[in-house]
């Protein structure tokens, strides 16, 4: 059987969403940042890097690649055919050499590193750097809801996966609102809830509080990260909202009625109306917001 090796906190999570997707019978090892450097580990990744797959007795690195090989198990729609699948190759490549020099170099320095360690400098060069291929991404899916047409593909999961990172950790996504939809679509697959319920504690809420604003009316759902002392204002845009926190120190200010009390962790309640709600916690938090919109 396939075997995906490395924790799901790493670039593995790419590979086990990628087996998701397609379906496929697959182990995960659960190989840990400390044995990356020993010799059992190195004779399947010279790099020293998670992941590293296995395959009979085919043994592969490189996230990406590993994804290719995962869906050329499987057939269209996932892994397409033709000009298609050149247009996938194009997509992962640009993901590989565009997007992630780019995205790595702002999550280093914004969320990556200790603090003390990061340098504001290279982190507004990242975002400077992504942003120029955010607007590319966002021309391309202006007319489509996945890089390839109407399917998810594994150019989408190659993409997105890039993304990840820096969509659960408050990259100001919200000026490519396209981009910004497609990555939401991306993530809440079912799949892609399955791969990240192997690395997010809480993300198995996730479905339950989805449904339940649904039940209420709440059908424009969304996740979003909240740094300190951000609005919720600013994600709600004033529509009728309420919502739930996932993840994270959770402070409530009221401007009507003062200091509301604080929550932490997932499954706090955000009440109706939460456009004068903040976050104080130092941390920030993770929040799902549910807009009605009728
Ligand atoms: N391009 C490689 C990058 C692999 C990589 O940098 N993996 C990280 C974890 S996500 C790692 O193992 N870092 C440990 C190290 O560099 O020592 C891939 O996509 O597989």
């Amino acid at each position: 059987m396939l075997k995906l090796i490395g924790v799901a906190r790493s670039r593995n999570f790419r590979c086990l969403w990628a087996a998701e997707e397609a379906g496929i019978p697959y182990e995960h090892v659960q190989t840990p940042f400390t044995d990356i450097k020993a010799a059992p580990f190195l004779a399947l990744n010279p790099n020293g890097k998670l992941p590293a797959m296995q395959d009979g007795d085919l043994v592969l690195f490189e996230s990406l690649a590993i994804n290719l090989h995962i869906a050329s198990k499987v057939g269209a729609p996932f892994n397409p055919a033709g000009d298609d699948h050149a247009r996938a190759l194009q997509w992962t490549l640009w993901a590989a050499t565009e997007a992630e020099p780019a995205m790595f170099q702002w999550g280093i320095h914004a969320y990556m590193r200790p603090p003390e360690q990061r340098d504001a400098a290279q982190a507004a060069a990242g975002k400077a750097a992504t942003d120029d291929r955010l607007a590319v991404l966002e021309g391309h899916l202006a007319q489509r809801p996945y890089l390839l047409g109407e399917s998810f593909t594994i150019a989408d999961c190659n993409l997105a996966a890039i993304y990840y990172g820096s969509w659960m950790n408050g990259f100001e996504f919200q000026r490519f609102p396209k981009v910004l939809a497609w990555l939401e679509r991306c993530f809440t697959r079912p799949a892609a809830l399955r791969a990240r319920r192997l690395r997010e504690d809480w993300v198995g809420d996730v479905v339950a509080f989805r449904e339940a604003l649904a039940a209420e009316g709440y059908t424009e759902v969304v996740e979003r990260s909240q740094p300190a002392g951000m609005k919720l204002a600013e994600h709600t845009h004033g529509w009728d909202a309420r919502g739930f926190v996932l993840a994270g120190e959770f402070r409530v200010i009221s401007q009507a009625c003062g200091d509301q009390g604080g929550g932490a962790g997932a499954g706090f309640a955000l009440p109706a109306n939460t456009p004068h709600y903040e976050t104080t916690g130092a941390a920030g938090a993770r929040v799902l917001i549910g807009r009605r919109t009728q």
